[in-house]
């Protein structure tokens, strides 16, 4: 039974605000939605998850009548949480949408991270994944301050970007933020910004609460039992805030992947294939069962999984929203994984066999997945199409395609690129057509002593490779407005013989965005050696997870140990 204390979450239809739900439900509460204006004099306490960009949350915000009574419940002196765009929304305007107002409670600038890192190095935008809030003039209600089990999980391209001229401005000169806001703050690389703001009644985070884990259902626990007869009126920092260097705790992500499919049987399992084939290679030739997918994926969670990925990996043969079993495995997931889910398998445009009409559009299917409780849809087949035909209009989309429909909606964030890429092996350049070619690594060497391979492109599970490389497809997908990418590598898949460091640097070195190493995991020395010799964000691994080999925490410990930022398991 759930309490049912007049919280209300401000919803503008935007996009997946499901997170939110679960996590506030798992704290005990029952929440509403508001979307009239009249549904504001009911709301006790209100939660604003704002979706998408700052330009068309507040043209929603307005278009819905939703602003003047939001303004007035601010000033009402109840409580007030927003989220992502939630927090954005009360400064005075972003870089994201020049000539756009946003509520101007706050008067500080909200900028693009920038893409310079700079040393010369190209930095990774968006900022996406688990960083640590630092509090910079006393302590801030809710946050938690105990150094490491304050790590939030971020995703977001713009933020409230502490202007480099600040650090030297004097004590007596200016606060950092005018108005009597106390605030954290958070470093990513070369730059420090606002993560989260608190005044009287109104406290807002740019990281998402509803996805960090127990540390962030420990903070909207606290939002939730909070009393507002104890908000006293806000009185102005006496002191200034030092902007004193931050550092930055950006964790490389530990993804847990569970490839997902109908057994002989007919159940919906957790199977793990070598090299792609999933069946028993003596006996029965059953196809391997390694566990129930909910299950599993909450053990995960629970093991301190960064994030966790579900792949339909048979979908292409059926349609996705036949697959009532598939949308249940992500519903009854999202209720206990309070970190980023990720779904693929069957994003697409859905077409009539018969009349080869559209039956329903990617961005439908992907709605379905999203309305489950999906954080991010993952693409795999689909993107190699796009891609082709990204080359055949001239190295530009045309709008129709899963990856273009899908980020124009619910931002780039939550599309991910699902790669399937095999080697090539080739004896020189020329004889790769063009292609990008690499220099395998020394246990990678070809059949026939070759020391070169391009990667090529597969769709289907595998089943047929494309005419594309994978530096093509990840190029391409960036432009069409892909979020991140996730790089298998068809060689290595079950090998347990560790990451293909040459295909994660060939592929890191040709986007700006978030790239995942994926296939070969085989022991905890393998993460770390891959975060040495790539850059690349994250790493996921399947089977040494659902065989027990290795768990989770020794993955972090070990991370940790040879000196990298990981977030410790705080369950
Ligand atoms: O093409 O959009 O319908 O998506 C199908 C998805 O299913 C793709 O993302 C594709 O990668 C995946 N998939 C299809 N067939 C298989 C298979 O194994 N037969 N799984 C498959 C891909 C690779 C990883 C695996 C890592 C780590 N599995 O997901 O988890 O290689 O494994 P390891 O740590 O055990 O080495 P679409």
């Amino acid at each position: 039974s759930r309490k049912s204390s007049g919280v209300f979450m401000l919803d503008y239809g935007a996009g997946n605000v499901r997170s939110l739900v679960n996590a506030v439900n798992r704290m005990g509460y029952d929440i509403s939605v508001i979307s009239t204006p009249q549904d504001f004099a009911k709301a006790e306490k209100i939660i604003f998850p704002g979706v998408g960009a700052f330009g068309s949350g507040m043209a929603s915000l307005r278009a819905k009548g939703l602003e003047q009574p939001l303004r007035e419940y601010l000033a009402s002196g109840r409580p007030f949480m927003g989220i992502c765009i939630g927090m954005q929304s009360l400064f005075a305007s972003s870089e994201e949408n020049p000539g756009v107002s946003g509520l101007g409670l706050i008067d500080f600038p909200i900028t693009r991270f920038s893409s310079d890192a700079g040393n010369g190095a190209v930095k990774t935008v968006p900022h996406m994944g688990w960083n640590a809030a630092a509090t910079v003039d006393g302590p801030l209600d809710y946050v938690n301050h105990d150094g490491e089990d304050s790590r939030y999980y971020f995703v977001h391209s713009f933020a409230a970007i502490v202007p480099k001229s600040s650090e030297s401005v004097s004590k007596e000169q200016q606060h950092l933020l005018p108005g009597g806001w106390t605030c954290t703050l958070t470093t990513y690389q070369n730059e420090t910004f606002i993560s989260s703001v608190k005044r009287g009644n109104v406290f807002a985070t740019q990281f998402h609460p509803e996805k960090s884990g127990s540390a962030g259902l420990k903070l909207l626990a606290s939002f939730l039992e909070v009393n507002p007869a104890n908000f006293t009126q806000p009185t102005p920092p006496t002191t200034f805030p030092l902007i004193k260097s931050v550092p930055d705790h950006l964790s490389r992500r530990i993804i847990a992947c569970l490839d997902v499919r109908t057994n002989d049987a007919g159940d919906l399992v957790v199977t793990k294939g070598d090299q792609y084939d999933v069946r028993e290679t003596t006996g029965s030739k059953n196809v391997r069962n390694l566990g129930k997918p909910v299950t599993l994926s909450a053990t995960y969670f629970q093991q301190g999984a960064d994030e966790i990925t579900f792949l339909n990996i048979t979908s292409f043969k059926g349609s996705v929203l036949a697959d009532d079993a598939m949308l249940e495995v992500v519903s009854r997931a999202s209720e206990c994984v309070f970190v980023p889910l990720t779904v693929g398998g069957g994003i697409r445009d859905l077409v009539d066999a018969t009349t080869g009409k559209i039956t329903a559009t990617a961005l439908e299917v992907a709605a379905e997945y999203f309305r489950s409780g999906a954080d991010k849809v993952s693409i795999g087949s689909d993107a190699v199409y796009a891609a082709e035909a990204f080359y055949k209009n001239g190295n530009r989309g045309d709008g129709s395609s899963s990856i273009e429909q899908i980020s124009k909606v619910y931002g780039a964030q939550a599309v991910v690129i699902s790669v399937d890429p095999k080697r090539v092996y080739v004896k020189s350049v020329e004889e790769a057509n063009g292609h990008a070619v690499v220099r395998v690594g020394d246990k990678d060497i070809g059949p026939n002593g070759e020391t070169l391979a391009w990667y090529q492109c597969t769709v289907k599970g595998g089943r047929e490779a494309r005419d594309v490389d994978v530096k093509q497809l990840v190029v391409a997908c960036e432009a069409l407005g892909a979020g991140e990418i996730l790089c298998n590598c068809m060689d290595k898949d079950g090998t347990n013989s560790g990451f293909d460091h040459a295909l994660l640097k060939l592929v890191k070195d040709n986007v700006r965005i978030p790239v995942i190493a994926s296939s070969g995991a085989g022991k905890v020395e393998h993460f770390t050696e891959v975060f040495q010799a790539t850059n690349v964000e994250a790493a996921l691994a399947a089977g040494i997870f659902h065989r027990n080999e290795v768990k989770i925490s020794d993955v972090k410990d070990e991370l940790r140990k040879n000196g990298f930022e990981s977030r410790r398991m705080d369950v």
